[in-house]
């Protein structure tokens, strides 16, 4: 991608709402750079760091990670990423990273996914997991060719620690009362673009369709300018 079409985009929703899927399709289709904050710190806990022991219990308890240590460790690995588009996942999610982030970049577009919270439930309980790519499965929805294992490399598949029943309604709380007045945030700015639906599948095609739209205007743009 040359460096007249870069478009910042963070995806936005629930838990189980397909941030990761459609994460997977828009790197696929557009070649945006992904980074998906709940990637990050599970990759720390794997690898036993500091920050990783540190922060497993927070997040096996379906709780958010504090703001200041959550927008250090993004902002530190954003830095590799500043000349280009990228696709932020699952950060920011309060008020006061959102703020963070804008004092460092600007964002284009905000993809909020709008799914129904009793879909969301049925399908966390059947997520399996290749942790080192982050590539997601379902038993009912995108299984593996071979249960247990991923399709790409041949290695284990794992399901997460937070997708209890009991955590996933933690977790679903944690997003009604510190996310959603993110969604407010990006509203009032012009950002937002939402899209509901109960199917990945469905929503998909509008978001491959907004983001073409988006890339082209922002070509047209700057050949205007040239
Ligand atoms: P994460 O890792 O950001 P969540 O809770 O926001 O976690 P999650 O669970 O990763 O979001 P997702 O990415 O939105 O969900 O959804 P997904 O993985 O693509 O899809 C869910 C399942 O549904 C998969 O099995 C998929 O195959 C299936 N599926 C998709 N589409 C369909 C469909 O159409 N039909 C069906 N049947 N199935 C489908 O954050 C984890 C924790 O990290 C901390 C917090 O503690 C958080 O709880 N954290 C932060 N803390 C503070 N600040 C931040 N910014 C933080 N970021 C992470
Ligand atoms: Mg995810």
């Amino acid at each position: 991608m040359s460096i007249r079409n870069i478009l910042r985009t963070v995806i936005m929703g629930p838990p189980g709402s397909g941030k990761g899927t459609v994460s997977g399709r828009i790197v696929k289709s557009f070649g945006l750079p992904h980074l998906s904050s709940g990637d990050l710190l599970r990759s720390n806990i794997k690898a036993k760091t500091e920050l990783g022991l540190l922060m497993k219990s927070c997040i096996d308890q379906g709780q958010l990670v504090p703001d200041d240590i959550m927008s250090r460790i993004i902002l530190t690995e954003m830095r590799n990423m500043d000349q280009s588009s990228w696709l932020l996942d699952g950060f920011p999610r309060t008020v006061a990273q959102a703020e963070s982030l804008d004092a460092v970049v600007r964002v284009d577009t905000v993809i909020n996914l709008d799914v129904p919270f009793q879909t969301i439930k049925q399908r966390l309980t059947s997520r399996w997991l290749h942790q080192p790519s982050g590539r997601v499965y379902n038993i009912d929805f995108n299984p593996p060719k071979i249960a247990g294992i991923d399709d790409i490399t041949g290695e284990p598949l794992t399901q997460r620690d937070d997708d209890t029943p009991e955590t996933v309604n933690k977790r679903l709380r944690a997003y009604e009362y510190q996310t959603q007045p993110v969604l407010e945030y990006y509203r009032s700015k012009g950002l937002l673009e939402t899209f509901t639906g109960t199917e990945t599948n469905e929503i998909w095609p509008h978001v491959q369709a907004f983001l073409s739209k988006k890339l082209t205007a922002r070509n047209e743009m700057v050949g205007e300018k040239a």
